[in-house]
């Protein structure tokens, strides 16, 4: 942008939210600048001063005082409210080699839990949970986890619908389609542009903003299908319809029938492109259940006009429409069904392939969905083979850890899991992400020993028995390169990190070398050796699909480069669409599927054989009158839990709590004004927050961020005083098929706080 001073000079650094310029007095980091070349930057990256050093910074190895006095039984019921003893790097090796030892050879590899799942930092090389399953697998292996909280609902019923989430997400029609040929674009879930913030792996140039308003200049009508306005920027002057949360699937089949009865849906793309459309429309006009799918049926449930319904499924056929369903709705109950139901939706206007017509899954939910690039698959840090077959589906961790050798289904399996008795997180924040962290708070202390390598205090290092202290991306010298984003940048080092800090792979390096597999795990490469050996492999795998990158030391001196953009946008399965039996998908038939045999064949009361409405466990249509449905969506101030001690994010707290957003006229039912706080509990548990107003919010509703750090009072049993939703959410899978998160499906209530 022109208006920004000249910064080329400073090093580059780069995080999930952004690429900055680093501005140093030669010893200390003074300003982070947004890259010249990001026309939207985010301000996240601002949490960061103030947190590098100070009482959350871990500084040295750290291990459990009650974990050391009781070698037998480890004070297990202390963990997570103990007091931690520093101890030097060579004794913290020397016990967890002995840990180790004594747990693989007592009850086997398969006891190491290594599923440590989460978002770490940016960077090719420094990827905390690559180097954590490169150790492990080196030392026998463990059990993992499959599957995103993002969205593992959304990644199952995918593979068997369009043949996987992921190279869809990779086919996604790019913005400049949408932009030159949409005439509708329907967002279910919204397009939140505080989530546009984020790329996994890094971001150059923030997109969607730009997107969207040049999409709206160009005349696309946007309509937000959410409990909040603001989920769409109010330059777009969407149409905002706001069904009960949890309810998609019923406006959609509400939506699907209004095409059938009315003879706008496109038989030949169905004939030509689908199957199963008989199966289930004969679910969709009720002949097999009795019930037809009509609007006035969908209206009843979400409770929206039903005339909302008609006239949308009319202008849906009459216009190129775009149709969005984000990942939110994955993570409800049965959140397998939105996502089949917003392409069976596109597959009956039969626009899937047409330039600005058809879905995609998640726009804005990060800025890689939509960008006009090549989609490259770089080198990752090799992590070798696991020798032990056993998983989870990751968000079934407390499940797995209450109930070892328990029997659980999944994609057509039934699996069971193991006696876990080592847990190894690296990378992620489990009582930040999970579900009824209350729960997960009792599981939790089964396990002998817990390890956890971060760089900050969260309630994950406070829960773990030995705390390996590491660095954040300011700290290490990388690449960020995630093949999602154009650009790639050679981060430096630009803050010092605390003396005893070590980078994740120094960890696992010094403990390999300790076990006598050094060598193994470094094959004669130092930091600096592996960045040039990702970077030149990744190098050769861009040759090979027709893009030249800068050799590693020019791309080091110059600091970024940016992928040069492809000729003409992307759009979704437009071969496909072409001549299916050519260019089929990746399905069992080769063809989107509306029915999947594969699936029925599995029986699943809770996931049949094509879209169903399935009434979720807890909703406005089954709760008390005076409960309100959460909405615990992704925080505007940070990633998740990352940098929540920052003062972006605390200075986002009115009064030090965190905010719940309500209704204007839920809250005067409930007596509360503008700035109360409150406690919102549930049988699960409970936590503070501060009442603030806003008709953005559908009544019935209450949106309050995930990420505030987890915080269990001393006094009073179950709550959170910083306002971690996940103490209210609950822990049951999606479904037999996926086994995903439900966080989006939650009834609260409030009450005034005792403070
Ligand atoms: N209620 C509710 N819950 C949710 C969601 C929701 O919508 N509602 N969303 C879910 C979703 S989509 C997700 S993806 C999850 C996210 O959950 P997580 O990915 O677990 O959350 P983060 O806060 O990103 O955790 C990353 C951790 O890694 C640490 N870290 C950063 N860099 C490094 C490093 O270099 N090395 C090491 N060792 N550690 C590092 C950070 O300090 C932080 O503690 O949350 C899920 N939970
Ligand atoms: N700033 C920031 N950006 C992020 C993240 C972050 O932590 N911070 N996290 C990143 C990650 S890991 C992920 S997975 C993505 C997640 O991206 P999303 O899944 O899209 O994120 P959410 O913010 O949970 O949900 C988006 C909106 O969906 C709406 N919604 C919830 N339930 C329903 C429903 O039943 N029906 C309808 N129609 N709408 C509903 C909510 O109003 C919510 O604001 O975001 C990414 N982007
Ligand atoms: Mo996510």
């Amino acid at each position: 942008m022109t208006d920004r001073p000249d910064r080329s000079h400073m090093p580059l650094t780069a995080m999930h939210w952004g690429t900055y310029r680093a501005e140093t007095d030669g010893t200390t980091l003074q300003a982070l600048h947004p890259f010249e070349e990001d026309v939207d930057p985010s301000n996240i990256a601002q949490g960061y001063f103030g947190v590098l050093d100070g009482p959350t910074r871990i500084t040295a190895p750290m291990v459990r005082k009650g974990w050391l006095e009781d070698p037998e039984g480890r004070n297990r019921d202390r963990r997570g409210a103990d007091d931690f003893v520093e101890v030097s790097w060579g004794r913290v090796e020397s016990l967890l080699t002995d840990e180790l030892t004594r747990v693989t050879q007592t009850y086997g590899n398969e006891a190491i839990y290594g599923g440590s799942y989460g978002w770490a930092s940016a960077g090719r090389f420094h990827h905390a949970q690559g180097h954590l399953r490169r150790f492990l697998n080196l030392i026998g292996g463990h059990t993992t986890s499959v599957n995103t909280y993002s969205l593992a609902a959304g990644e199952v019923i995918c593979e068997h619908v369009i043949g996987g989430f992921w190279v869809a997400a990779a086919d996604t029609t790019d913005w400049q389609s949408i932009v030159d040929n949409s005439e509708v674009f329907v967002a279910f879930g919204g397009l939140p542009l505080r989530n546009g913030q984020i790329s996994q792996g890094g971001t150059g140039r923030h997109r969607q903003r730009e997107a969207m308003l040049d999409a709206r200049r160009n005349g696309v009508e946007f309509v937000t299908v959410s409990p909040l306005r603001d989920d769409s920027v109010a330059a777009l002057d969407a149409q905002w319809i706001a069904p009960r949360p949890s309810t998609d699937v019923a406006m959609i089949l509400g939506l699907c029938h209004t095409l059938l009865t009315e003879g706008l849906h496109d038989q030949a793309f169905l004939d030509r492109c689908t199957v199963g459309f008989d199966r289930f429309a004969a679910y969709l006009t009720g002949a097999q259940d009795g019930t037809p799918k009509t609007a006035q049926w969908a209206a009843g449930i979400c409770d929206i006009d039903p005339q909302v319904i008609l006239e949308l499924a009319r202008k849906m056929h009459r216009k190129r429409t775009m149709i969005s369903a984000s990942w939110s709705l994955t993570r409800q109950d049965h959140g397998e069904q939105p996502f089949w139901a917003a392409i069976t939706l596109a597959s009956m206007l039969g626009q899937i392939g047409l330039p600005g017509g058809g879905f995609g899954l998640g726009y804005s939910a990060v800025n890689s969905l939509g960008l006009e690039n090549h989609s490259l698959p770089y080198a990752a840090m090799p992590q070798g083979a696991n020798p032990v077959q056993r998983f989870i589906p990751v968000a079934r961790i407390t499940d797995m850890l209450e109930n070892p050798g328990g029997a659980f289904d999944y994609n057509g399996q039934k699996l069971t899991y193991p006696d876990t008795r080592l847990i190894w997180w690296a990378g992620g924040n489990p009582f930040h992400h999970h579900q009824d962290l209350n729960r997960l708070r009792a599981a939790w202390r089964r396990p002998d020993t817990v390890v956890v390598n971060d760089w900050c205090w969260t309630a994950t290092a406070q829960h773990a028995d030995i705390v390996l202290p590491c660095t954040n991306p300011l700290e290490r010298s990388d690449i960020s390169m995630s093949g999602r984003d154009p650009y790639i940048i050679a981060m430096e080092q630009v803050s010092a990190p605390p003396p005893l800090t070590r980078n994740d792979y120094e960890i696992f390096h010094g403990l390999a070398t300790r076990m006598g597999l050094g060598a193994a795990f470094s094959e004669g490469r130092d930091q600096d050796g592996w960045q040039r050996h990702l970077y030149g492999e990744s190098r050769n795998r861009a040759r090979a699909a027709g893009v030249e990158l800068p050799d590693y030391d020019t791309l080091r001196a110059r600091g970024w480069h940016k992928v040069p953009v492809p000729d003409k946008p992307n759009v979704m399965f437009e071969a496909f669409r072409a001549d299916p039996q050519a260019h089929p998908i990746p399905t069992k038939s080769g063809k989107i599927e509306l029915w999947s045999a594969e699936i029925d064949s599995f029986g699943y009361d809770d996931c049949p054989g094509h879209v169903t409405w399935l009434e979720p466990f807890e909703w406005l249509g089954n709760g008390d009158t005076d409960a309100l449905h959460l909405i615990s969506n992704q925080p505007r101030t940070k990633l998740h839990s990352q940098l929540d001690h920052g003062l972006v994010s605390q200075g986002d707290r009115p009064g030090g709590l965190e905010r719940l957003r309500l209704n204007p006229k839920d809250a005067a039912a409930r007596g509360l004004s503008d700035g109360a706080a409150v406690e919102v509990f549930n049988s699960r548990g409970a936590c503070l927050a501060r009442v603030v107003l806003d008709d953005a919010v559908r009544p019935g509703v209450a949106q309050m961020a995930t990420g505030a750090w987890f915080n269990p009072s001393r006094q009073v049993e179950g709550l959170c005083l910083n306002g971690n939703p996940n103490v209210l959410t609950e822990d049951r899978g999606t479904s037999k098929l996926a086994q995903g998160p439900i966080a989006h499906t939650c009834l609260v209530k409030l009450r005034p706080a005792q403070m």
